[in-house]
């Protein structure tokens, strides 16, 4: 037994050998993620923290092992804590523009002083909302292979896979439907997926293998476009929308039979490929990995990893956009965002009989900038009240 890490006053005991007997009433199985949550609801670890921990023991690659280390170490949680302080100071300063202007020691151009830091603010917010690198690596980016039937999809998925993952035949229209495997590559996690050759057809299951190809494909992070040398310079118009893409990669196929790659293919970005002599897969793997790479490295920046994040931070870039709204000159404060935080400041004070409306406001405010200064390093206690407050009998 020794002092717990996850800020409860219980210990823990090992029994050699032995389950704990039934009828035990002080011995308890750990459920599965118990010391977490308890280190979650002690304040030991942030809901961020909690969620590295959740990757990092889901991480299938080197990359989102990185990834899910760095958000359990607190990463993301400072930057967001950073945040949170600056939100916090601007709030202050509004509230005590609003309540105590007429203040001589409260200055009239607070407010003003709120305004570039609430621009600067929202900018990197933006800017983490527009990066999609971190949950595009928890999930695995997206690689969607396409091309006419008999292309040759089938076999470069297999090959990309070192193992027989699809069927593979020399009749027309053998894949119908959509193929998922998880790939490593390079240590970058990699979602490969096989589909139906594009081309018109009046079979409904057909058909329907298409449309989810065409799916597939408008959501994925990359294309692999195949043809067949032999048809080529005939692109099926089926190709064209996935073709104008510029990330798209045109793999000219079974390039060790008939002329192979000619040089007006090459020169109109069609890479030469065999699965069967293995020509130019080396290169294609070499090409993938660069890809992946450009598309998934995440460098020392926090990034945001969960649709959880996303939607928070959406919300606060919303906020942000109407309080600067509200923040020009002469403004009517009617109807202003922080009414709700007025109304609420308003009923406590009405419930603190005896005591002016306006000290406590002022004790509120105080509090506020306290809490700024004091309260938001990680794992400190609650800020202690600098004044006693006015709810409270014994002032
Ligand atoms: N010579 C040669 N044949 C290949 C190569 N790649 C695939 N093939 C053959 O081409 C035929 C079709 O291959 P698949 O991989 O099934 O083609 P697909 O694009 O998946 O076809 P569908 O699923 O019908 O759309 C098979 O007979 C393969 O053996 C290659 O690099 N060289
Ligand atoms: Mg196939």
């Amino acid at each position: 037994m020794w002092p717990s890490s996850k800020g409860t006053a219980a210990g823990r005991f090992w029994r050699h050998c032995s389950p704990p007997p039934a009828a035990c009433r002080v011995c308890a199985l750990a459920e599965p993620g118990e010391f977490t949550r308890r280190a979650f609801d002690n304040g030991k670890l942030d809901l961020t923290e909690v969620e590295g921990l959740a990757d990092l023991i889901d991480a299938e690659t080197e990359a989102q092992r990185r990834q899910a280390v760095r958000q359990l170490d607190g990463a993301l949680g400072a930057l967001v804590t950073g945040w949170q302080v600056r939100l916090m100071r601007a709030l202050a300063h509004c509230e005590a523009t609003i309540d105590f202007v007429e203040e001589e020691d409260v200055p009239a151009d607070l407010l003003a002083a709120t305004r570039p830091d609430l621009a600067a603010m929202l900018g990197e917010m933006q800017i983490h909302l527009a990066d999609g690198r971190g949950e595009r690596l928890r999930q695995g980016l997206s690689i969607v292979i396409l091309g006419p039937p008999n292309a040759g999809k089938s076999s470069l998925l297999n090959a990309l896979a070192g193992r027989d993952a699809a069927i593979v035949s020399d009749r027309a229209g053998t894949t119908r439907d959509v193929i998922e495997l998880q790939l490593d590559l390079g240590g970058y996690p990699v979602t490969l997926v096989d589909t139906a050759g594009l081309r018109e057809t009046d079979d409904p299951i057909e058909a329907e293998g298409i449309r989810r190809a065409r799916a597939r494909a408008d959501q994925a992070d990359l294309a692999l476009v195949l043809l067949d040398q032999a048809d080529w310079p005939e692109v099926p118009a089926e190709l064209a929308p996935w073709l104008a893409r510029e990330e798209t990669i045109r793999l000219l196929t079974k390039c060790d039979a008939g002329q192979g790659a000619s040089s007006a293919a090459v020169a109109a970005g069609w890479q030469p490929l065999s699965v069967r002599d293995g020509g130019g897969f080396d290169g294609l793997l070499g090409l993938l990995t660069d890809r992946a790479a450009a598309l998934l490295s995440t460098g020392a920046d926090p990034l945001l990893t969960r649709s959880r994040h996303r939607a928070a931070l959406a919300e606060t870039c919303d906020a942000l956009q109407r309080a600067r709204r509200w923040g020009g000159a002469g403004v009517d404060y009617r109807g202003c965002p922080l009414g709700p935080a007025r109304a609420r400041a308003d009923r406590r004070a009405r419930r603190c009989r005896g005591h002016s409306r306006t000290y406590f406001r002022r004790v509120l405010y105080r509090q506020v900038m306290f809490h700024v200064k004091h309260g938001t390093e990680k794992g400190a206690q609650p800020a202690p009240r600098p004044f006693p407050c006015l709810c409270d009998k014994q002032v």
